[in-house]
């Protein structure tokens, strides 16, 4: 016999323990606001994926401002500029000096870790596991997600549904088609990922780019490195052996001299480049937030970012609302997420055109590459205005 179903009411339905999901999840609790988070996949999973690492200054102080930043402050590392390698020349681009901004390298999982800590620690609703969500009903006044909670099957009733479950969720599916207007841009190329137990050859970034393609030097901790590779469109992450892979990178960032340190590969993944966004990012009362609405490129590490921005600025519009019965800043949700979302679209592009040429690259596109190499090193203004886009433009 099937089981009775589980009734339950809440205010705010979140879909997806990502970052947006959780910060909004912390903020609406910060905020007196109660809600339900639900989770496709387990515990373990989520909060081991290894993806972003790179946060911007507005994204640390949000986690600060969320009472969550406790061991980013103690375990994540400052950086004050980077290094942009272009074959064989060599720029720092000082982006603290330039702008007063600085950027923290610390993982993705370990942000998704210590919200997941805070809700327990809080008792809020947060399930994992739960593999068959579906948004039922958007009505004028709310709406009726329906899924399996520990077996039984249950009809959550809320007031509004938070949309956090990424690119492939179900959240923007719920929308009619006739409502949404998505772009999409994909580029020739892919990055193959790789987490190793490695110290980084430098404490710094290293963005280098030249006749054999990019290479990114990135890292965790003075022990851990992660590092990118581009790559055809095509390739899987199980193509190259490890070794081809070192030697690879150490040829694009060293020029092949063997200084790039090597350890055990610890993980690898493929990412494709590409750029999605949907417009609006609400449909009555349910919000899209993070890469459920936006995806770009990782070149300028502006996902993670983003995401957290938008989980702030939904925050403090429901607050409003649940404080004051006021929806001028729900009303503008939408307007303002994507005004910063096509901002970092537009980085983000720049940033993956400056750094990759495409197969068929000529000489007329490493020239204009050149270029745009010479104009960055050579002008102040210019400097300056990469690093701003680069340290903080999600939260302009
Ligand atoms: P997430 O992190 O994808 O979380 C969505 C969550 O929803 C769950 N889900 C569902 N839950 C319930 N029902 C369903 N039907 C569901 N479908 C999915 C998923 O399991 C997941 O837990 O989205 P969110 O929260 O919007 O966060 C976005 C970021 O994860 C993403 O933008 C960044 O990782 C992008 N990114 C980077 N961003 C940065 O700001 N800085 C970086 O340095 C940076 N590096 C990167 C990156 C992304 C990468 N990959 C793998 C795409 C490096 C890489 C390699
Ligand atoms: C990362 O550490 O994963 C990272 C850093 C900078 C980027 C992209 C990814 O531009």
């Amino acid at each position: 016999m099937t089981p009775a179903p589980l009734r339950i009411h809440t205010p705010v339905c979140v879909i997806g323990a990502g970052p947006a999901g959780l910060l909004l999840a912390r903020l609406l609790e910060l905020n007196g606001i109660d809600c339900v988070v639900l989770e496709r996949r387990g515990r373990d999973h989520v909060e081991r994926r290894v993806r972003a690492g790179l946060l911007e200054q507005g994204t640390v102080e949000a986690l600060r401002r969320a009472g969550v930043a406790g061991r980013l402050d103690r375990e994540g590392l400052v950086h004050e500029g980077f290094e942009l390698r272009l074959e064989g020349d060599t720029y720092r681009l000082p982006f603290t000096k330039l702008t007063g901004e600085s950027v923290w390298m610390y993982g993705q999982q370990e942000v998704v870790k210590d919200l997941i800590a805070a809700r327990t620690t809080a008792g809020g609703a947060l399930h994992f596991d739960v593999d068959d969500v579906r948004v039922d009903r958007l009505a004028g006044d709310g709406a009726t997600v329906t899924c399996t909670l520990d077996g039984r099957p249950a009809e959550i009733t809320c007031e509004f549904v938070a949309g956090c479950d990424g690119f492939h969720g179900v959240s923007r599916t719920a929308v009619p088609a006739a409502s949404l207007t998505t772009s999409t841009h994909t580029y020739p190329y892919a990055w193959l990922g790789i987490l190793a137990a490695a110290p980084p050859m430098s404490p710094e970034l290293v963005y280098a780019t030249g006749e054999r393609g990019f290479a990114l030097q990135s890292m965790r901790s003075s022990t851990v490195s992660r590092l990118y590779l581009q790559v055809p469109p095509g390739e899987s992450a199980d193509t190259r052996s490890d070794e081809e892979i070192w030697a690879e990178l150490d040829l694009r960032l060293t020029g092949g001299s063997g200084a790039l340190p090597t350890g055990p590969v610890l993980e690898r993944t493929l990412v494709p480049l590409r750029s999605f966004i949907c417009e609006p990012m609400q449909h009555g009362r349910l919000f899209l937030l993070g890469d459920a609405a936006h995806i770009v490129p990782p070149s300028a590490a502006k996902g993670l970012n983003l995401a957290v921005a938008d989980a702030e600025l939904l925050a403090g519009a429901l607050a409003v609302w649940y404080a004051t019965g006021r929806r001028a800043a729900l009303d503008a949700y939408s307007a303002t997420a994507l005004r910063r979302a096509w901002l970092g679209q537009e980085f983000s592009r720049w940033m993956t055109e400056l750094l990759h040429t495409g197969p068929g690259g000529t000489p007329f596109d490493r020239g204009l590459r050149r270029a745009r190499f010479d104009h960055l090193t050579g002008s102040t203004a210019a400097a300056t205005d990469f690093a701003e886009q680069y340290v903080g433009q999600s939260r302009r």
